[in-house]
């Protein structure tokens, strides 16, 4: 079978049915939980999203992205400076480290629900990789369709050469694009939430995704064009939970109101964290965290990885003992 012919043109309904959410997930790569908040947990996270929106802004602090002409690479291949600013031509906000910013966040993190649907795709243990909002403003393009695991190896036969696992890049390599599904392809180490905190309509910029994308084991091609991309069109309080490996991004934002979306990502324990949540985290707010949210933001040692010194150690501290250099007395 072709990547083509393995792309569904359709994707789930919107439930509100755990068992159904799992099946979905599994077939199409996504799923659309209703009213996964309540009323008031909705809008409490979305005036604190609002209020913390405003006040990034206000203090010079805020990130931008998606805008038309926006170049956020020099000619050196690096990030410029004010590459993720309005003054560059930044229209959508983005937040990060929302695990230090409300307590609104700090239970998306947590919440049963998407523990079962993340459990599903990733098993018993995940941390968090990013919990970050994206607002969706008028005027703001299409991201274009990525995976959230983009730097994941690709199988490859034990004869062949392979592209080293530092050398990968999001400008996807060809046999990432065109791979050849016969070497079997990798499994999700990735899963994301996108919580809705207003409705998601096609002119707001509702996540695009590809149907089925998730088991091609290929990165989505430049020209997609004649993808049959579908909008995760859902109502505030709405969850999206997607498999890593499925094709989605942002929609464009051709009009409306702003479209407020929070996104839980979660990866296995033993890959890295897109933020750095062990460092990036306020010690002080730590000291008021639950062992489960500790547990979620990498403090916990999975297998002798995380730690710092004794192997045996379960869970490290924002602020570690350290053993320095010592000498016999
Ligand atoms: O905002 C969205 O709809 C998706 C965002 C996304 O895919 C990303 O930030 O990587």
């Amino acid at each position: 079978m072709t990547v083509t012919e393995m792309l569904l043109s359709a994707g789930p309904s919107i439930t509100d049915d755990v068992g159904q959410a799992k099946a979905d997930l599994s077939k199409f790569g996504f799923c659309i939980v209703a009213d996964a908040l309540d009323a008031s947990a909705l809008d409490a996270a979305r005036t604190r999203l609002v209020e913390q929106a405003a006040a990034e802004e206000q203090h010079g602090v805020s990130f931008r992205d998606a805008g038309p002409e926006q170049r956020i690479i020099d000619d050196f291949g690096n990030f410029k400076p004010d590459a993720f600013s309005t003054a560059n031509g930044g229209i959508n906000q983005r937040l990060w480290m929302l695990v230090n910013k409300g307590q609104c966040f700090r239970d998306m993190v947590v919440h049963e629900l998407t523990d079962e649907l993340v459990g599903h795709v990733l098993g018993s243990e995940f941390i968090v990789s990013t919990i970050s909002a994206n607002i969706a403003k008028q005027g703001g393009s299409r991201m274009g369709l990525h995976t959230d695991q983009w730097w994941m190896p690709q199988p490859v036969r034990p004869d062949a050469d392979y592209l080293r696992p530092s050398d990968i890049t999001r400008a996807a390599a060809a046999d990432f694009i065109e791979p050849d599904p016969s070497i079997g392809i990798s499994p999700p180490v990735v899963a994301n939430c996108m919580w809705m905190l207003s409705d998601f309509t096609a002119e707001n910029g509702a996540t695009e995704v590809v149907p089925g994308s998730h088991l091609t084991g290929a990165h989505p091609p430049a020209d997609q064009s004649t993808l049959p991309i579908v909008q995760a069109e859902a109502p505030a309080g709405s969850v999206m939970v997607f498999d890593g490996r499925l094709w989605h991004g942002t929609g464009a934002h051709t009009s409306g109101v702003n479209r407020l979306g929070v996104l839980a990502t979660y990866c296995a324990p033993q890959f890295r964290q897109q933020e750095n949540q062990t460092i990036g985290v306020d010690p002080d707010l730590y000291e008021t965290f639950s062992p489960k949210l500790r547990e979620r933001l990498g403090f916990k040692v999975w297998n002798a990885y995380g730690r710092v010194e004794s192997p045996a150690e379960s869970m490290v501290q924002p602020i570690p003992d350290r053993i320095g250099e010592l000498h016999p007395t």
